[in-house]
């Protein structure tokens, strides 16, 4: 294995500063793209996406994926020897509705427990049961109350040895990419009609955190994803547009969790009783999860699509993302801007103020090629020296997750980004730590 000293890449020697003690240091995956053992649960909604040609770049299915279903033992111990104190991962929901299918995750969860390893459960990352959709999926209210069911039924039989509990993957990415745009499953185009979705994803949280209370466990997050938004100039047409943009990407998701309203207008645009289910929708939380990648640079509609992080986002669409100029980026062509985790940490401060619990870095991470990937250690070096900044400045952050512990399957990327601190063979399915676990386990050994 390829050693690396703990410092600073692009700043010479220094160490990482020390963060608290008691600081969460984990890495995370989700079911769908790492588990496999596709023949042993329900369909979901990705494996009918999955099968439409050419939705998938390089035409793979998730059937097999990691083999993290047979192999969650080697995983484990990879976890383990990269002394993390939490794994995050997510429970197929389709999985659970199969006969003996939470057997996998008493299994995985016992194995984590004996390695000293704190298991956070995400309960829905994005894979629908296929039945559920059959009956409208996020556009139908009862799949909330549905969810909330299914996160009383893991509950039951895993609190007993969890102790830190997700709720909801990025509902933004799944209603945007999902709903509106189609380019993820289930594949629906339904522009702004999507909303919806958003609302009822929402609604299923706020349910879920009340089921899970009920069902007798604690420390309850959710794991949104948010960064800043850059106007392209300061011409109010670029600013108008990236404050709109802010609010569907950034408000949308986060003011109803925390403030218990809609922002601008967004209200009238839901279904159903939206007071009642704002207050439900708003049920405290222990904590709130940010999953950080990149700035978005944000001007006026251009009249022509863009193409933007592997997506087209169609003209009509009231704003246009720009390219951030002078910054590297990953092989996916995201801008590495790590100072945009301390702007998005304190703007999240500044603009919650005490209705923001203790946050958690639920994600963070980058797509690059091959087993020596300093320009990962780089990325992460930064971020986590952005995120120390944003500690000094007094922003209450309690954790931080690497996404992501292996290479997976990266959703309509299929296999052809690489985010894993892992590399891993898809013919063979052997497991290489790249130069960046090994960084990484170097950091940790120096936190207490
Ligand atoms: O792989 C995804 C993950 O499923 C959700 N957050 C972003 C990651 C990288 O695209």
């Amino acid at each position: 294995m390829i050693r690396c000293m703990a410092t600073d890449t692009r700043g010479g020697t220094n160490p990482i500063p020390q963060f608290p003690a008691d600081f969460l240091w984990g890495v995370s995956t989700s079911a769908h793209q790492i588990e496999g053992a596709a023949d042993k649960r329900e369909p979901s909604v990705w494996d009918a996406f999955t099968e439409e040609p050419g939705r998938i770049k390089d035409g793979s299915t998730a059937a097999v994926a990691c083999d993290h279903y047979h192999r969650y033992p080697e995983d484990v111990a990879l976890l383990r020897d990269l002394g993390v104190g939490a794994y995050r991962f997510s429970i197929s929901w389709p999985r659970a509705l199969s006969p003996g299918g939470l057997d996998f995750y008493d299994r995985l969860v016992d194995e984590l427990v004996a390695a000293g390893i704190r298991p956070v459960p995400t309960l829905f990352h994005w894979d629908l049961p296929l039945a559920v959709d059959k009956e409208g999926g996020w556009l139908n209210r009862d799949t909330a109350e549905r969810f909330a069911e299914y996160a009383a039924v893991v509950a039951e039989r895993l609190g007993d040895r969890i102790t830190k509990w997700i709720t909801l993957n990025e509902p933004a990415e799944h209603t945007l990419l999902g709903h509106a745009l189609g380019t993820h499953a289930p594949g629906r185009q339904l522009m702004f009609d999507a909303l919806p979705a958003a609302h009822h994803q929402l609604l299923a949280h706020g349910l879920a955190v009340r089921a899970l209370r009920a069902a007798g466990v604690a420390d309850i997050g959710i794991a949104n994803s948010h960064g800043p938004t850059w106007p392209a100039s300061d011409e109010a047409a670029d600013v108008e547009a990236a404050g709109f943009y802010d609010l569907l990407l950034n408000r949308l998701f986060a003011d109803p969790v925390l403030l218990g309203q809609y922002p601008e207008g967004l209200g009238e645009l839901m279904p159903g009783d939206v007071d009642a289910d704002l207050k439900v929708i708003a049920e405290p939380l222990d904590w709130y999860g940010i999953n950080y990648y990149a700035p978005t640079r944000v001007g006026a509609p251009q009249g022509a699509d863009i193409q933007f992080g592997g997506f087209t986002l169609p003209a009509e669409l009231p704003f246009s993302v720009r390219e951030i100029e002078g910054y590297p980026v990953t092989d996916f062509g995201w801008p590495v801007a790590p100072e945009g985790l301390t702007e998005l940490l304190t703007s999240f401060r500044d603009r919650y103020g005490d209705r923001l619990p203790p946050i958690v870095i639920t994600e963070n991470g980058c797509s690059y090629e091959g087993i020596d990937d300093q320009e990962r250690i780089a990325f992460l070096n930064g971020h986590l020296r952005a995120l120390h900044r944003a500690l000094e400045a007094g922003v209450d952050v309690r954790g931080y997750f690497v996404w992501s512990l292996l290479d997976n399957f990266e959703w309509a990327e299929g296999y052809a980004r690489r985010f894993g601190l892992v590399h891993v063979d898809f013919d063979t399915l052997e497991r290489t730590p790249k130069a960046s676990y090994g960084w990484l386990r170097d950091v940790l050994r120096t936190q207490s």
